[in-house]
């Protein structure tokens, strides 16, 4: 299967001036006509041939030239690609194209969801609707006629503003789109279906009010509001905080329930997973709430990260994401809690990022190849990514960095640019050097920084040593010395702040050398190292800390992220000395001084609920596991299980104080503060239930009947639902589906929570789960809460030793492989990381990947990862 790579990059050698398409949308047979003006591009495109592409299931019914029919014999087709070979400088292309969209089960394209047309365009959707030159460097502005049945199909939609409408004697209608702004074809939308909408106004900064519309299905009307209210808190955020304005006259979101991926910023008209924008507190849970404002916002924020200015090429993928997770991560920041943010993103990138650098896709943020563009939409493209450029950021500093957004925008509107543009235009504006830093693009693998240091007590001289290193990844055995950002402060035997430089107490220095050692003078005593303050770079460090130090830090440093990080550094040590005792037969015994730190926590009611929870919650499986050498599952799950219930049974009584004391009084509101009493309230409850007490049993009960919030029903359900007590478990569930069974959302976390059970017998469960009439194989959010939270978050019983996981796995992907490539290779993720485990798993695992490598008729998607994680 081809590979493409970025050194062979070409500029196109024709360009599109403007695009008239005209939708003929049917329930069998949906007609496509396409009308494309094009001119050859300066960069010597005259005489060359014009390439389009068109996947395999579209029928090309005709295609012409200025008017001229063309036969087959003036072009040549070349698997997805149709080339002209003759073509004057500058001509009209029509095509006309049938498609299937109701037989569109890989949802790219034109597909349907619960009976309405929608698109999804990006990466390579367009050529799934007609012929065209559908690749980022070619933009054109669009005019759109859609036109269907009325009473089937009473709102159509596409990108940019509504200009003509009309109807016809026999119940159909048309409505005529035209989006001024030149884009790329991957942000093409057309939405048609029976959908209501609320609406609102947004007056922009230069008073141009802005029609802003939210669609979903009737009954879903009533949970609108908060992706609302937080679209106008983006927009006014993108205003403020980098001087961006909205341009066109109306926004939209549509809701719709199948869907790949979490939203799409097609130009004007976003579309949305319904698990992204639907919020109600008797639906949703606060995790939900923040999840639909970020990703609203992320949304937003791509139309000018990503739309105004958009990617060259598909390699280029994190010039818009990573930029986009930064700006949505800070938003999200400046809405709720900065530091718990903080702690939530470090903790995805540490779990799951850093796994997927050290395992067979690992890949840089900008990519050299890929066989399947559609893979490459990573944690590394976004979280890391969104990581890099906060590196600029701390590197320039506030207001420079603003000054290199505004330059990159100023200088590339209307362009599709590179991540070197990006930085150059940070470089710019700033004076500052990166040259080095640009290794953060094109190398792969978690740095890792290894510290140690001395003190000189007659000189006060303290000296920190540091050595960078990164492990080889695919491609690429060694690796250059990077340019890290290291923020650090230094603490006296007090628990102070020492003073560093010019009155800064937080330095951020350069690591830039493979060994390197800084300096400190004037030290009065041994001062204890805060390192990678606010994880200031996505590396991973190593110091040398004594328990004692970390409990210090966990109490003193002044970096909220830093005391957090100390309580997991800790709690990790401690569980790893547990897991080697498992493995050697040793009894296992529990430091009291975890026990002491939690407790000092717990009785400060000084501190902020929400990182109180987020300090008490145990570093997770997964985490344990990415950092394991060897993952052995089964001693991470009893070691961490035997943690919690050592904790809870030395904290119980203080942890019942804490859950009295945190019950909020009045209506349901997803405000931080309310979110930091819940979450604090259900992780004592989690920890109470730990004790195995009959006691706590009733308690989790009695808070399932009273929720009037599906934060609070929830998390009682699931720690009933993964308790021991087997049949309270089981009548809480049959409870739960009774009340909520027309909510798919809801039906979906119901199937999540099963899917998650660590007791034994759970693959049982989920194979009938599978038979259940409210699981539906073809829709992606009811795989990822079925297939997807066994699987990927289940370890104990996904890796079960007779192999039985991995078989389920296997057989589910073969199933999906054809149906929807795209989730079918996502959900194979968990296979491909065998070499982590023990001899016995990893034949197990590696025998079905190669089943599956085996078997006829693979996707791209999911040929490429196969293959790769077996090479
Ligand atoms: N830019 C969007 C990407 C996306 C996507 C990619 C592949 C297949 C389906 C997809 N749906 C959306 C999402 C975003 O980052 O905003
Ligand atoms: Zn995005």
């Amino acid at each position: 299967l081809n590979e493409i790579f970025l050194k062979d990059y070409q500029a196109p050698r024709y360009l599109i001036e403007s695009t008239d398409m005209h939708f003929e949308l049917h329930e069998q047979d949906t007609l496509v006509r396409t009308r494309m003006q094009v001119t050859a591009n300066v960069d010597g495109g005259a005489g060359a041939a014009f390439e389009l592409f068109g996947h395999e299931d579209v029928e090309l019914c005709r295609i012409a030239i200025n008017d001229q029919v063309l036969s087959e014999k003036d072009y040549q087709r070349q698997g997805e690609k149709l080339i002209v070979k003759s073509v004057p400088a500058s001509f009209l292309c029509e095509t006309l194209t049938r498609i299937q969209p109701q037989d569109n089960t890989a949802l790219e394209g034109l597909y349907k969801s619960d009976g309405m047309f929608c698109t999804q365009c990006e990466a390579e959707g367009f050529r799934r609707i007609t012929f065209y030159p559908d690749r980022p460097d070619v933009m054109s502005v669009f005019r759109t006629t859609v036109e269907a049945d009325k009473a089937l199909y009473p709102v159509l939609l596409s990108n940019g503003n509504p200009v003509e409408q009309g109807e016809s004697d026999d119940g159909r209608h048309w409505i005529t789109w035209e989006d001024p702004f030149p884009k790329p074809a991957y942000l093409f939308a057309l939405v048609a279906g029976d959908l209501e909408y609320i609406e609102d106004s947004y007056p922009t900064m230069s008073d141009r009010d802005v029609k802003l519309l939210i669609y979903g299905e009737a009954k879903d009307l009533d949970k609108l509001e908060y992706a609302m209210a937080s679209l106008k808190n983006a927009m006014r955020w993108d205003e403020e905080v980098y001087g961006r304005e909205y341009d066109l006259d109306i926004y939209m979101i549509v809701a719709v329930d199948f869907f790949n991926m979490g939203a799409m910023e097609n130009k004007g008209l976003n579309i949305f997973n319904t698990s992204c924008v639907l919020a109600h507190p008797k639906t949703t849970t606060d995790a939900g709430f923040q999840r639909v404002e970020g990703v609203v916002a992320h949304e937003y924020f791509h139309n000018w990260s990503g739309n105004r200015v958009t990617c060259r090429d598909w390699f280029q993928l994190s010039l818009k994401e990573g930029f986009t997770v930064f700006r949505d991560a800070e938003f999200s920041a400046d809405m709720n809690s900065r530091t718990v943010k903080r702690v939530e993103d470090v903790a995805l990138l540490r779990t799951a990022q850093f796994a997927e650098d050290a395992g067979p896709m690992a890949h840089p943020i900008r990519p050299a190849s890929f066989i399947e563009i559609s893979n490459f939409y990573t944690l590394t493209i976004y979280e890391k990514g969104a990581e890099v450029v906060r590196m600029i950021h701390t590197l320039l500093g506030e207001e420079q960095f603003r000054a290199g957004s505004d330059l990159y925008f100023e200088r590339h509107d209307g362009q599709a640019v590179t991540t070197d543009d990006f930085v150059a235009a940070m470089e710019d504006a700033s004076g500052r050097d990166l040259s080095q830093f640009r290794l953060w693009y094109s190398q792969a693998g978690t740095p890792e920084l290894k510290f140690s240091d001395e003190y000189d007590p007659q000189a006060h001289r303290y000296v920190l040593h540091v050595q960078q290193s990164c492990p080889a990844s695919p491609g690429q055995a060694t690796k250059e010395p990077m340019h890290i950002p290291l923020a650090m402060g230094l603490l006296d035997q007090q628990g102070n702040d020492l003073t560093l430089v010019n009155g800064e107490t937080t330095l951020v220095l350069d690591v830039t050398e493979a060994e390197q050692s800084f300096t400190f003078e004037n030290i009065q005593s041994r001062p204890v190292p805060s390192l990678l303050r606010g994880f200031s770079a996505p590396v991973k460090s190593h110091y040398p800390y004594q328990r004692d130090e970390l409990v210090f830090l966990m109490a003193n440093d002044s970096d909220g992220f830093s005391r957090w990080d100390a309580a997991q550094k800790l709690a990790v040590d401690i569980m790893q000395s547990l897991i080697h005792d498992h493995q050697n037969g040793v009894a296992l015994t529990l430091d009291p001084r975890l026990v002491d730190a939690f407790r000092a926590i717990l009785e400060d009611s000084t501190l902020d609920k929400a990182m109180v929870a987020k300090v008490l919650t145990l570093p997770s499986e997964a985490y344990l596991s990415e950092l394991a050498t060897e993952i052995d599952v089964d001693a991470i799950h009893h070691v961490r299980n035997f943690v919690r219930k050592e904790l809870a049974q030395g904290l119980e009584s203080i942890l019942l104080s804490v859950y009295e004391a945190c019950e909020l009084a009045g209506e349901y509101s997803p405000d931080a503060a309310s979110i930091a009493r819940r979450s604090l309230r259900n992780l004592c409850l989690s920890y109470l239930m730990a004790t195995e007490e009959a006691r706590y049993l009733a308690l989790a009960e009695e808070q399932y009947v009273n929720a009037d919030n599906m934060t609070d029903q929830s998390a009682a359900l699931s720690m009933v639902a993964h308790s021991r007590f087997k049949q309270a478990a089981h009548k809480l569930l049959e409870r739960f589906y009774k009340q909520w069974q027309d909510e798919a959302l809801v039906v979906n976390q119901w199937f999540a929570i099963q899917a998650t059970n660590p007791e034994p017998g759970t693959l049982a469960d989920v194979e009938a789960l599978m038979q259940h009439p409210a699981f539906d194989m073809k829709n992606p959010n009811k795989l990822r809460a079925l297939l997807g939270g066994f699987c990927g978050q289940n370890a104990i019983n996904f890796h079960m030793a007779d192999g039985s996981g991995y078989r389920f796995l296997g057989d589910r992907i073969l199933e999906l492989n054809k149906q929807n490539p795209q989730v079918a290779s996502r959900m194979l993720t968990p296979l491909t990381r065998w070499k982590k485990y023990g001899e016995a798993r990893q034949q197990q695992m590696k025998a079905q990947l190669q089943r599956i490598l085996d078997s006829d008729g693979l996707s791209k998607d999911v040929y490429e990862v196969v293959s790769k994680s077996l090479a």
